[in-house]
Formats: structure tokens, sequence, C-alpha cells
């Protein structure tokens, strides 16, 4: 049977690893740049021969069985890619983790997984064999070198291994890769893809939204353990012979810097990046390489994508992506976007906007977003996937509005709605005017418990350098809310704060400072 999407054919069997490499080297990009990093290019032959070798090593010495859980753990860099094609190749199901994660947080996942082997930049190694000491499923921890030294156990082992290597024959429709959220909650969940979906998120988004062709340079900062930088930094250029820098410290200064010198073509980023890279351009940096930059997994704020627009004449692509769909699956486009809006659905997906019974509320109505597409949802655990996926739609909790247009509109994450007497107020609404003060450098609004008003809005602020945090900035920032939008909204309370807690792919924890409150 087939598998038609968009116009391309998965076929019964196939192995992402493979399509991801040799299939390159079999359409003649074998002398294409596939990866940059550590200072280093390596072809796309280069990167079918190692990884072929490295997956020789996990299946002849470490034993790697196909659906064996995999988990590997780094910074960005070619040897973490590398060591996940390979065991992509051997049919292993990969877990990529963050390299801040510590022992506790592992085990977490280990356990839940029931990762048999890991894989670990030797740079890394700690935390990792701490929490496989008490492991009941963890039977190996294997250094690699992160570097470009190559000089650790696996990439020994693999030095002399052949460069052919009989892929497993995985199912289209076999795991491959295990999501773990981040989880701006605190609970973090497991989603599972399979190896049509790595290819998919690439055909339908990056191909249809990008127009990725294999002339493109990636560059970009979300870590690869996280799905949004696995696409964006691994499978886009990837699937289409084009070329990923990677950056184990994706400061916006090293991305100014590999952008200027491998003149790079996409980003992918935060909103807080785009700014600090404006400001790089007022000092004289040149970005005129990039054709698209992606901002995801945060809200856009006005602002940064006004003045975005005017400098380099190309409006950010602002989209929504979850771990649960493995990508982007609403994004505005250059031929079809609407400024403040996420935009319409990538082709092969479908959005609505519901209510608590799963019917479609009226266009202009703010109600829960829900999606289906062939990426996803597949939750690990069954409760889970009961409750967050209905007839095949998963609900993201997220808040949003769909106009007559047919654009999304984030309203907010479903527990960032304040209900302040009466009054349902989007904390995010409420974020982007106080984030309009030239005095915020970041902010974030929660609901307070107050007696008379149910809830009200209190909002966490880190101040720009040298701005007094006293009764008279309180004011002024409050005066600026009810002069930006309807005064009701304005924040009652308002805490300064040093730095907002955040997940290690960048999103605001705004549960923490709910629990903060509480304590
Ligand atoms: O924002 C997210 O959570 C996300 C996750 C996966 C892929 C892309 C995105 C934006």
């Amino acid at each position: 049977p087939t598998f038609l999407l968009n116009g391309f054919d998965y076929p019964e069997h196939l192995n992402a690893g493979v399509e991801l490499t040799d299939r390159l080297v079999e359409k003649g990009l074998g002398d294409h740049t596939a990866l940059i990093g550590n200072g280093r290019r390596r072809t796309y032959k280069e990167l079918s021969d190692w990884t072929n070798r490295l997956a020789h090593a996990l299946v002849e010495n470490y034993g790697v069985k196909p659906g064996n859980r995999v988990l590997i753990r780094s910074a960005n860099n070619p040897a973490m890619v590398a060591c996940w094609l390979a065991a992509t190749k051997a049919g292993a199901v990969v877990v990529n983790t963050m390299p801040m994660l510590r022992a506790g947080e592992l085990a977490k996942i280990v356990d839940k997984a029931e990762i048999t082997i890991a894989l670990c930049d030797t740079r890394l190694m700690d935390e990792m064999v701490a929490c496989a000491k008490d492991s009941p499923f963890l039977r190996k921890v294997i250094g690699f070198d992160g570097t470009a030294n190559h000089d650790a156990e696996l990439d020994r082992v693999a030095l002399d291994k052949p460069v052919i290597f009989e892929a497993v024959k995985t199912g289209r429709d076999d795991v491959a890769l295990l999501g773990f959220t981040s989880g701006t909650t605190g609970v973090p969940k497991a989603t599972m893809h399979f190896h049509r979906d790595l290819l998919i998120i690439a055909d339908a988004y990056a191909k249809e939204v990008l127009s990725v062709t294999s002339d493109d340079v990636f560059v970009g900062s979300p870590p690869l353990a996280f799905t949004f930088g696995l696409g964006g930094l691994a499978i886009f250029p990837l699937r289409f012979g084009a070329a990923a820098t990677l950056l184990e410290q994706a400061t916006p200064p090293n991305m100014v810097h590999i952008i200027e010198t491998y003149k790079a073509t996409i980003s992918f980023t935060a909103p807080t990046a785009y700014r600090a890279m404006l400001k790089a351009m007022d000092e004289g940096a040149d970005l005129s390489s990039l054709r698209v930059a992606v901002s995801a997994g945060e809200t856009l704020p006005g602002p940064v994508f006004d003045e975005w627009t005017a400098k380099t004449g190309k409006p950010i692509l602002d989209g929504i992506g979850a771990t649960e769909m493995l990508h982007i699956f609403i994004s505005n486009r250059f031929e079809d976007m609407k400024p403040a809006s996420t935009g319409k659905p990538v082709g092969g997906y479908e959005a609505r906007v519901v209510d608590a019974d799963m019917n479609e509320v009226p266009r202009g109505t703010v109600g829960k977003l829900a999606v289906r597409g062939p990426t996803g949802c597949r939750y690990m655990s069954d409760a889970r996937q009961l409750e967050y996926v209905r007839d095949g739609w998963n609900l993201t909790g997220d808040a949003f509005l769909q106009d007559e247009d047919g654009f999304f509109h984030f309203a907010a994450r479903s527990d960032d709605m304040i209900v302040s007497a009466g009054y349902n107020i989007a904390g995010p609404e409420v974020e982007a005017a106080l984030f309009s003060h030239p005095e915020v450098a970041e902010c974030a609004v929660i609901g307070a418990e107050d007696g008379d008003r149910g809830q009200i809005v209190e909002a966490y602020v880190v101040l720009v350098q040298g701005v007094a945090a006293d009764a008279a900035t309180i004011k002024r920032l409050q005066d600026h809310v009810k002069a930006t939008i309807a005064p009701y909204k304005y924040p009652r309370s308002v805490k300064f704060i040093d730095a907002l807690p955040k997940t290690q792919t960048g999103k605001i924890q705004r549960f923490r400072l709910r629990a903060e409150k509480m304590n």
C-alpha cells in the first residue's frame, strides 16, 4: 500500500537514517556540504560513511537491536547528528536529550522510555553515569567525542568498520523517535514518531513554506533534543541536500558570526534572539544572506516583527509547532501572511478552534486549538492519549481564534487565561503591551488570587539595565499598558525579577511563578 502526502510517496519500508544520508549521495550530492560544526565541514559522502561505521559499531559491538531505545546526550554538534542517524539506521528508537539535564531528570526519561543504551558526549558523562548507576534498564553508557577529534570509545570502535551498512528494513510506521516535551507545565510527556514522520515534516513544512533547496545553509539555536531544533537544524537541511551549521553555544553573537561566515540562508530561533540580531545589524552586522527567518515556540512581539521587516525587507515567519506533532503545523507564508497571526495550516494538517465538546466555534471566537495531521499525536501514556486526543484531533493546550480569512491567532496557553472581576484577560496580550515599553527587557504575566476580583493580573518584569526598580517605574509601566490596551487589563501587581524562569528550550515557565507565589 502506498502512503501519499502532498505528492510525496512514502514506501512501506523506509529508514529515515538512510533517507537523510545515503540517499543524498545516491542523488549525486556526495560532495555537497552536509554539516558544519566544531570548525569542520563534512560532506554528504563523509556523513554517510561516518554514520554507517557508527551503525556497525552499535550493532556488532554493543548489540543494538531494532526497537531498542537509545538515549543520546549532547549539545548541538555534528557527532550528535551522526549518532542519531546511526542509531536510526540500526532500527533503534532514539531519545535525544538536552545537555543540561541532571542525573535525576535523565533517570525519569530512562525509566519512562526504558532506555537500554546511552550515547553520551564524553564532556557530559558525570550526570549520565550517575543516572545509570541505579537504573534497571540502562545496560551501557558509551562515550563519543563531540569535538572534531573523534577520540572516545565509540569513535575508536567505529574507526575501522566498513562504510557500507545494510540498514534495518524498518516499516514507515515503525517508531523512530520519542519526543519528550520540555513541559511548560512541569509535567514531561513522551510522544512517538514514525520513520515517515521524520520525512513528512520536511516535505510538508520545509518544502511548502520555506522552499528549501540544496543551496540553503541553516543556522539556529534550538537544541537538537527539542524537535523544533531536530527538524530545523538537521532534518530539513539533510532531506534536501542543504548544509546545517551546528553551534554548541548558540548565542546571538555566535549565530551572527555563522551567518556572516557561511552566508546562512535560513534561521530558526526565538524572538529574543531576533531582537539581539536586530541590534547587531545596527552595529554593522551583515545578515543579508538570510532569505528566511523562522520564529516559533514563543509569541513573536509586534515590535520585533515590524523592525525585522523594516530592516531586512522580509517578515519573520511565525508559526506554531508541538513536539506532539513533531514540528510546525500552522505557519505564515511569504505569499499568504497576516502580521500578528500564526498563519494557516501547513499542507497535510488540519486545525480548528473548538469548545469543550470539540464543536467548532464561530470564526472570531476564542476557543481551544485542535490539530490533526500525519505526524501525530501519539502519546506513550494511554491515559494522556484518551484525554488530549479526540477522534484523532490533538488538543494543544492553546487558546486561539480563527479569523474570517482563515488565519489563526494565538490568544493564550489555556492556563494563561486570567479571569478578573468577570473579565477574560489573555496574559500574552498584557505581556505584549508591557514589552513594548522601552524599559522592559522581558516580562511574564500570571493570574494572582485576589479576594475582591477572583484574580488580578500580576506582572513579573526584568528591567532594562539602569532602570530603577521603584514605585515610579511601576506607575509608568501600568500607565503604558492602560494606554496601549483596554485599561481593565493593566497589571495591578508588578514585581521586578532578575531573570524569568525558563525551560531549557527557552519557554517561559509561568507555572513556576504561580507556584512560587503559593509557597
Ligand atoms: O514550540 C514548540 O513547542 C515546537 C515544538 C516542536 C516543533 C516546533 C515547535 C515550534
